[in-house]
C-alpha cells in the first residue's frame, strides 16, 4: 500500500475515532498496523525533537540517522525538529502531520510535558507506537487520557545533583550562586531545579535567585547579566542546560567577572566541553544525547514486533563531566 493511501486511512480512522468517541485498545490498533505492515515494507519511525538551534538535538538527529544507515534493512526514518524551544503548537502540528504521513512510530522528546499529551493520544488511537524520550510527559495528564507512553531517559534531578555536589565542593558554606532554570512547563527542568537545590542545601549554599530563560542562549544571557548586577556577590551560575550555561558565560565576561563567577550546564554539548577544557565552565552532565533517539527507537522496533509488550520506563546512564574526565 503506498504512504498516500496509508495516510488517508489512518486520517479518516482518527477521524472516526474522535466521532465515536470510544475507540479500540491503542495497543490492539498497534497490533492491527504492524500486521498490515508487515504484509510490504520496513516499519518507519519519526524522530521528533525540539529546537535544531541546540546542539544536543542535531548530536542526536546525527546518533539516529547513523543507527538507521547501520539497520536500514530493519526501518525507515523521518527526522523532525522545530526552531524555537517553545513552538510548542509546531510540535504537535508535527505529530499530527507525521499519523497522517503514515508513520509506524514516533519517538518524541516533548518540547512541554503537558500539552503534548492529546496529540500523542491521537496517535495512539491511529495505531501509533509512541516513545517518549528526553523529556517525560506528565504522569498525571496521562493517567487522565488514560493512555500509557513509556518513557526512556535519565534520572535529571540525579544528574543536576552530580553537577550541584561537584561545584558546591569549590564554594563554602554561606556562599551565593543563581540558577537558570529551563521551561518551567518541562518536567526534565523541573528535576534539574530540584537537583541544583538539592545539592546546594547540603552544603548550606544560598540560592540568591532563581529565574527560568527557558532553555535559550540569549535569553540566559540577558538574565544572567541583570541577576549579576542585583546580586554582586553571586559565586556560581548553575544552568539546566548547555546552552544557557553558555549565554551566562558571556554575561560573566561582559560583566568583568570572568574566571570569578564559577558556570555549570548540562548536555555536555561540544562547545561546553572545550569550554571546560579551556576553565571557563567548571563542569557539565552528560546525558549522552547522540543515544538517547536510539534507545527510544530501539524501543519502537520492539514495540512494533511484539505490540502487547509491557510498557515500561527505561532509565539511562547521565555522568558528570569535568576538566579531569575530559583529559
Ligand atoms: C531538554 C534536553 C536538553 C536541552 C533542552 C532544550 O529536553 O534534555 O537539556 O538542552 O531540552 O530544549
Amino acid at each position: 500500500m503506498n504512504q498516500f493511501r496509508k495516510g488517508t486511512r489512518l486520517a479518516l480512522a482518527m477521524t472516526i475515532c474522535g466521532l465515536l468517541l470510544s475507540c479500540a485498545e491503542p495497543a490492539d490498533n498497534a497490533a492491527k498496523s504492524s500486521e498490515e505492515k508487515s504484509e510490504n515494507q520496513k516499519p518507519k519511525i519519526a524522530l521528533i525533537m525540539k529546537s535544531l538551534a541546540n546542539d544536543f538535538f542535531s548530536t542526536m538527529a546525527k546518533g539516529a540517522e547513523s543507527h538507521q544507515q547501520e539497520h536500514g534493512d530493519e526501518y525507515e526514518l523521518v527526522v523532525n525538529g522545530i526552531k524555537d524551544e517553545r513552538d510548542l503548537s509546531r510540535q504537535v502540528a508535527l505529530v499530527e502531520e507525521m499519523v497522517a504521513s503514515g508513520v509506524d512510530a514516533i519517538v518524541i522528546a516533548p518540547a512541554d510535558s503537558k500539552a503534548l499529551v492529546p496529540a500523542l493520544r491521537r496517535a495512539r488511537e491511529a495505531g501509533v507506537v509512541v516513545i517518549n524520550i528526553d523529556n517525560k510527559l506528565d504522569q498525571e495528564i496521562l493517567e487522565a487520557e488514560k493512555i500509557e507512553i513509556p518513557f526512556v531517559g535519565p534520572d535529571n534531578k540525579l544528574g543536576a545533583k552530580k553537577v550541584g555536589d561537584y561545584l558546591a565542593k569549590k564554594l563554602k558554606a554561606g556562599d551565593e550562586v543563581i540558577v537558570l532554570e529551563g521551561i518551567r512547563t518541562s518536567f526534565n527542568g523541573t528535576q534539574r531545579r530540584l537537583g541544583f537545590e538539592e545539592a546546594m542545601k547540603a552544603a548550606d549554599i544560598k540560592i540568591a535567585d532563581s529565574q527560568s530563560a527557558q532553555w535559550e542562549m540569549s535569553m540566559a544571557n540577558t538574565l544572567a547579566l541583570s541577576m549579576l548586577s542585583e546580586h554582586p556577590k553571586v559565586k556560581a551560575i548553575l544552568a539546566a542546560n548547555d546552552s544557557m550555561a553558555l549565554g551566562a558565560l558571556a554575561a560573566v565576561k561582559n560583566n568583568g567577572k570572568a574566571g570569578d563567577v564559577l558556570i555549570v550546564g548540562f548536555d555536555n554539548i561540544a562547545a561546553v566541553q572545550q569550554a571546560i577544557k579551556d576553565g571557563q565552565i567548571l563542569a557539565t552532565a552528560d546525558q549522552h544525547g547522540d543515544q538517547l533517539a536510539v534507545y527510544g527507537i530501539e524501543y519502537a522496533l520492539n514495540l512494533l514486533k511484539d505490540p502487547h509488550a509491557k510498557l515500561e520506563d527505561r532509565e539511562t546512564p547521565v555522568d558528570l563531566v569535568t576538566a579531569e574526565v575530559l583529559k
